[in-house]
């Protein structure tokens, strides 16, 4: 088998005609827990995944910069003076857009030279894994360091945040990219997003005998469009009716005051937040104070809320979840900002392939598509690979 970091250099060689400066590469995630929390200024546990985009990049002597990848046809190109949001569209709009941010946040692209790119990525697209905040990151540590700009991890996950928000037009939230940047083998990232801070926390699921299981649905999602920006607005609405600046504000013990004041819709999407933000909290807790075999009832109980309070769950995913827990899960939920993509279950190690079956026969049954499964592990964050 290649080596997708020998494949990149290869086919950058290949296109451009010269050999890369260096291979730099990052990782999808998975979110283990704390769904739409972030944008809410609370807490999330996500980890980065051991499926990564990888690039190779050379300098160029002018200041245009070139981008190329295994998933398009075409080489996009653009004069570093041109980047603007609004000149910048398809995918190209990812890679282009980290460029574009770092400017923002205070590199001078007038001095730096241009640059060519060549990606591949083995995280699967339109999974809920985050393949775009891989390429935001791995761009983002690549051009840190041959533009020697010196930024920390946090404000390169900023950068790709703006990136998203900005040049793509996902109102999305920190989440992704701080994976991407911060994470660590065996190890999820407790980021609190208001202040930024983050630690790292032991998963330690080899030791307990337990795998985390991804079940991609293959139903595709979208969050530049529709749902996750409906849900993002009603939680601003949420605030502003209850008075404080985010719903990080808000505690369990306020919930029966803030039924009273808010419409009952409202109230449903606050309260996914408010009790989302305590399950992270529990989660951190019971991985430090009993290991992740004590944190199932805390998956299923995050699934409940996104699928009956936050409403961003699909029959697919509500099935998925259903039948690994039926069938010896010890959790699970889904995972990511809803509407399609992954669903992840924890399991014993011997009774992966158990679930796999009843979730093929089970989506089989029900007329859905056939699902992907298969196994992650928490896997190091963006870096330099040679
Ligand atoms: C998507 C977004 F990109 C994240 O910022 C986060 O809001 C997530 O949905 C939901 O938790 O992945």
């Amino acid at each position: 088998m290649t080596d997708i970091r020998d494949d990149v250099r290869f086919d950058f060689e290949q296109l451009f005609g010269y050999a890369p400066q260096g291979v730099w590469s990052a990782p999808g995630r998975v979110n283990l827990i704390g769904e739409h929390t972030d944008y809410n200024e609370g807490f999330v546990l996500p980890f980065a995944i051991n499926r990564r985009t990888v690039l190779a990049l050379g300098t160029r002597d002018d200041a245009v910069l070139r981008i190329a990848s295994s998933f398009a046809d075409e080489v996009a190109e653009i004069p570093l003076s041109s980047l603007a949001p609004d000149a910048l569209a398809g995918w190209s709009a990812y890679p282009f857009g980290v460029a574009w941010a770092l400017g923002e946040f205070g590199a001078d692209l007038a001095a730096v030279p241009g640059v060519d790119i060549y990606i591949d990525s083995v995280v699967p697209v339109g999974a809920g894994l985050s393949s775009s905040a891989a390429i935001e990151s791995a761009v983002a540590v690549a051009l840190n360091d041959v533009w020697q700009l010196g930024f920390d991890r946090p404000t390169l996950a900023k950068v790709g945040q703006l990136a998203e928000n900005k040049a793509v037009g996902a109102p999305t939230g920190i989440m992704d990219q701080s994976a991407s940047l911060l994470g660590r083998a065996d190890a999820a990232v407790f980021l609190d997003c208001r202040s930024l801070e983050s630690e790292l926390i032991d998963l330690g699921f080899a030791a307990a005998g337990l795998e985390l299981l991804i079940i991609d649905t293959g139903v595709s999602h979208d969050h530049a469009t529709g749902g996750y920006a409906e849900r993002r607005a009603s939680c601003e609405k949420g605030a502003a009716v209850l008075g404080v600046s985010s719903l990080r504000d808000v505690s369990v013990d306020d919930l029966p005051r803030a039924r009273e004041m808010l419409d009952d819709e409202t109230f449903r999407r606050v309260r996914h937040i408010v009790t989302e933000n305590q399950r992270v909290l529990d989660t951190v807790r019971a991985l430090r104070d009993e290991g992740p075999a004590a944190i199932g009832d805390l998956l299923d109980a995050s699934h409940a809320s996104m699928r009956d309070d936050f409403e961003i769950s699909v029959p697919e995913l509500d099935l998925a979840v259903e039948t690994a827990q039926a069938n010896g899960a010890i959790g699970a939920r889904m995972t990511g900002g809803g509407f399609g993509g992954s669903a992840i279950a924890l399991v014993p190690s011997g009774g992966v392939s158990r679930i796999q079956v009843a979730i093929d026969g089970a989506f089989a049954e029900h007329g859905f598509g056939q699902p992907v499964t298969f196994v992650v592990a928490a896997s190091d964050g963006a870096g330099r690979e040679n």
